[in-house]
């Protein structure tokens, strides 16, 4: 069977809520959703997770499309559905950068081989559950209100979310993560600050560990794997990093060097799948815990971070929340929360679909293109 054609679709959900981090506030999500149809009529899809700024990352969803339209496609000459994916992503890997464009294409392509072959995403990957536990992440009040964020999370806690992050920056700190703890004194709770803080704040970090979090995410730069190592020294609570990992080979680093004890592994932020699972059982090798991050994904991206949460090393609740707290109109059936749990899909591939007339009201643009031959 052939790859007939890649349709690139863009749409833009608004968020239930701004979610405002140390980078900035986000009040709608405009992403690119890549979908591989067969020569029989089938789709595959993946969600490409870059935001339509270069905030978190480098990426950014026009720069995305430029990538998948201009290099990636290209290298795929000849593909079909038989085709592996691990060719897939190696045909890929000579674009340099760009995880999240490569991922989605991936993710696309991978989808539609399982279809084809009635497997699970899950079953692909190695998943031992069929539900995860849950998290949920709060971003920081747009009123900058204690008494706004004790609303907020009171509402998570009532929905039954398994754990909460609170997202936080200088001036942000210690007395919002105080104000939750105070309130609920055994909620598992951790700290997200998006690279916000510097090496020099040892000192002002080591004042969360009063709170007994699970983890710090990302205090420092990206770029900054001994800051990370010095700031270890200095605090109780584990060091969890987000940006900094972006391959297998970084993920060994920080472990080696102890730049970090815990890891979040976003698939688009590694570059797929396939890699989120090498850095998982490196992990596990290391005994170190992991937790599928989130990228605000409609229910397509949830749905295969939730094949991959199910994974036996995910030991800590993710940000795999359900649909309504991000969406009052997801993309694809809605995620619902079953006592602070989701379910992972059993269907083939990513075992959903969007729905069409959902996916019609929200696109943005849409251009269709032909693998080269
Ligand atoms: O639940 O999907 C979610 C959001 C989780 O906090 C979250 N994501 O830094 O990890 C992050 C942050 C993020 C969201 C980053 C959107 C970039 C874009």
């Amino acid at each position: 069977m052939r790859i007939d054609r890649i349709v690139l679709h863009r749409v833009r959900l608004p968020l239930v809520r701004p979610f405002r981090t140390s980078f900035g506030t986000e009040t709608a999500r405009d992403l690119v959703l890549v979908e591989a149809v067969g020569s029989d009529g089938r789709s595959g899809w993946g969600e490409c997770v870059a935001m339509d700024w270069p905030g978190y990352s480098p990426e950014y969803t026009d720069g995305a499309i430029d990538v998948i339209e201009r290099f990636l496609l290209p290298r795929l000459a000849g593909i079909d559905d038989a085709t592996d994916p691990v060719e897939i992503r190696d045909r890929m890997a000579p674009v340099l950068g760009h995880p999240m464009a490569r991922a989605a294409v991936e993710t696309a392509l991978l989808d539609l081989w399982l279809r084809h072959r009635d497997q699970s995403l899950a079953d692909y990957l190695g998943a031992v559950a069929d539900r995860v536990d849950c998290g949920v992440s709060v971003g920081i009040p747009t009123s900058e209100s204690i008494a706004d964020l004790l609303d907020e999370v009171a509402g998570y806690v009532a929905g039954g979310y398994r754990r909460i992050k609170l997202k936080i920056e200088p001036g942000w700190d210690l007395a919002p993560v105080a104000a939750v703890r105070g309130r609920w004194p055994t909620v598992p709770l951790q700290v997200d600050a998006n690279q916000a803080f510097q090496r020099s704040d040892g000192p002002l970090l080591a004042g969360l560990d009063d709170f007994d979090l699970l983890l710090i995410e990302q205090p420092l730069p990206e770029d900054d794997l001994y800051g990370h190592v010095l700031l270890a020294e200095q605090v109780r609570t584990p060091i969890c990093l987000d940006e900094s990992i972006l391959s297998v080979a970084s993920t060994e680093s920080a472990l080696s060097l102890g730049a970090a004890s815990i890891i979040n592994i976003k698939p688009g932020r590694v570059g797929g799948y396939l890699t989120s699972k090498e850095i998982h059982d490196l992990c596990q090798e290391r005994g170190a815990p992991v937790w599928c991050g989130g990228m605000l994904e409609t229910g397509i991206g949830r749905a295969a971070n939730l094949a991959l949460a199910a994974l036996p090393g995910f030991t800590l609740p993710g940000d795999t929340s359900a649909s309504d707290r991000y969406y009052a109109q997801d993309l694809t059936e809605p995620f619902v929360l079953e006592d602070g749990r989701l379910p992972v899909p059993t269907g083939p591939g990513i075992g959903v679909d969007p729905i069409p007339e959902v996916l019609a009201g929200v696109t943005t643009w849409r251009r269709e293109l032909a693998l080269p031959r």
